[in-house]
């Protein structure tokens, strides 16, 4: 991309030195020719082949499992993040998210108030909580540790606060923590 944005920068700066040197040289092309080649068929030209590069290139940052992954609800409020998973029904992380290492998660993202935005920047990228719509973002931590989490989305008084802790565990160690988790909280599984 920068490689073509380079190409395109000098074929414009081009233009305008033929146009600063040469007044008048477009005349030949004609105004509605040069609309159409210069508005029309330059952008079609650049655009069409970048979104199917970016469509190729996204399709393939994205895990891919051959099964549905697992899936954890993320509730955003002002100003917390409640995180619940349907794997161990009345498990509740507040502040806390709790992953596999390894494994794509679908984070299941909602908001019951304004709009915030979930960002775990070492894992991926943004994705907003909307009130009254789910938006599902798909995650994969490659290593267990800990990562942060911030709202990324300006939601009021308290949005500079309304920070997470990712705790990734080892995959074969994630059920276990979780129940232990439940256990604490005194759930029965
Ligand atoms: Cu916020």
């Amino acid at each position: 991309m920068l490689a073509g944005s380079a190409l395109l920068f000098l074929l414009m700066m081009g233009l305008f030195a033929l146009s600063w040197w040469r007044p008048g040289w477009s005349r030949r092309i004609g105004a509605q020719r040069l609309v159409v080649l210069g508005g029309l068929g330059l952008p079609a030209l650049v655009l069409i082949p970048l979104v199917a590069y970016a469509l190729v290139t996204g399709e393939r940052l994205m895990p891919l499992p051959n099964a549905t992954p697992p899936r954890i609800e993320v509730h955003a409020e002002q100003s917390r993040w409640r995180f619940s998973y349907p794997a161990l029904p009345g498990l509740v992380t507040e502040d806390v998210l709790h992953l596999p290492a390894g494994v794509p998660v679908d984070l299941a993202i909602s908001s019951a108030d304004v709009i915030h935005s979930l960002w775990i920047p070492r894992l991926g990228g943004k994705l907003d909580a909307i009130p009254g719509r789910v938006n599902v973002l798909r995650l994969q931590a490659d290593a267990a540790g800990d990562y942060e989490g911030q709202c990324a989305e300006f939601c009021g008084i308290g949005h500079t606060t309304m920070k997470f802790k990712v705790i990734v565990h080892p995959a074969a160690d994630y059920a276990g923590a979780l129940a232990a988790l439940a256990n604490h909280a005194g759930i029965k599984p």
